[in-house]
């Protein structure tokens, strides 16, 4: 490994960590994998895609995050957006096929409500330069900490219920900020009987695991060779300024099923590699993938 793989890894490494630790969903869907016979180990586990949320403002949102995977050696692919729900997104591609792709998405600030954009400004206008700028990049540690630390004021409970209301994207993120928004077990390469997003579902169900249920619990793409579903984000305490505390939408995790493509479709499933499957994101799947953190959804 050359040293700007071990920087990414020690990033990526560090970011799954703290996911784990915070989303109990995460050891329970792979314990529950193990003893079914799935993978013997979480590292059997292919992970499709990372995902980030950010605020659309000077300084920060994609602009500055997707500084740190760039450098690391993603390359910049799709933009998305989403007009309902005042987003854009760009997606990642890794620098190998065992690592995972990036999605990265940001809130359009200025056009929610000027109530909403003033709330969310009163904390980020403390950013006055962009923070990746001053942060050494051949660092894994330096970023790990820097992903995983304020950016803004811890914001009051008032403040994020207010944000709720219009937006809750940007509620999720003026908590959350970078945690990891979820990692996503790709299901295609495993074992016959789970290797759908179909049947993982059921799999998943029968263990008692909640699944976002908009617009269906399958997303498929147009294509229909990307079928994606979720978890309802598991709600973990927060702790506001003042000392508030409440139970709020955490992370969430995802399951992934990329078909073949058309002209490589006679393959015989042991030859399929990742180039030979659908790439990248479907704006249709996202759009609902996104309310895997709503209220609506959540769950204690
Ligand atoms: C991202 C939702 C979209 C996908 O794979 O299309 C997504 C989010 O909830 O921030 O993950
Ligand atoms: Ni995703």
């Amino acid at each position: 490994m050359n040293h700007k793989e071990q920087v990414l890894k020690t990033v990526l490494d560090g970011l799954m960590q703290r996911y784990r630790e915070r989303v109990a969903d995460v050891n329970a869907i792979l314990d529950a994998m193990t003893a079914a016979g799935i993978i013997n180990s979480a590292a059997d586990i292919e992970n499709d895609h990372i995902a980030f949320r950010t605020m659309g403002v000077p300084h920060l949102g994609i602009a500055s995050l997707e500084k740190i995977f760039l450098a690391l050696g993603y390359t910049k692919k799709d933009h998305y957006h989403f007009t309902q729900k005042k987003l854009d997104a760009y997606w990642y591609a890794p620098p190998r096929p065992d690592l995972p792709r990036i999605f990265i998405s940001e809130l359009r600030v200025n056009d929610l409500s000027t109530a909403s954009a003033a709330l969310i400004k009163k904390y980020t206008d403390t950013v006055t330069a962009d923070p990746v700028n001053a942060l050494d990049l051949d660092n894994g540690k330096a970023i790990d900490t820097f992903l995983h630390s304020g950016l803004w004021q811890t914001p009051l409970l008032e403040d994020y219920l207010q944000l709720q209301e219009e937006s809750e994207y940007a509620s999720w993120a003026i908590y959350n900020r970078y945690y990891l928004n979820h990692f996503t077990i790709s299901v295609h390469n495993l074992p016959e009987g789970y290797n759908t997003v179909a049947t993982f579902n059921e799999f998943l169900e029968q263990h008692g695991f909640k699944l976002n249920d908009s617009g269906g619990k399958v997303k498929v793409s147009p294509d229909k060779l990307l079928l994606q579903s979720s978890t309802i984000a598991q709600k973990v305490e927060a702790e506001f300024a003042n000392g508030k505390t409440r139970m709020i939408p955490g992370s969430y995790v995802e399951f992934a099923e990329r078909r073949p493509l058309a002209r490589f479709a006679h393959l015989p499933a042991f030859a399929l590699t990742r180039e030979h499957r659908r790439e990248g994101f479907e704006a249709g799947n996202a759009d609902r993938i996104f309310e895997s953190t709503y209220e609506g959804q959540s769950r204690v």
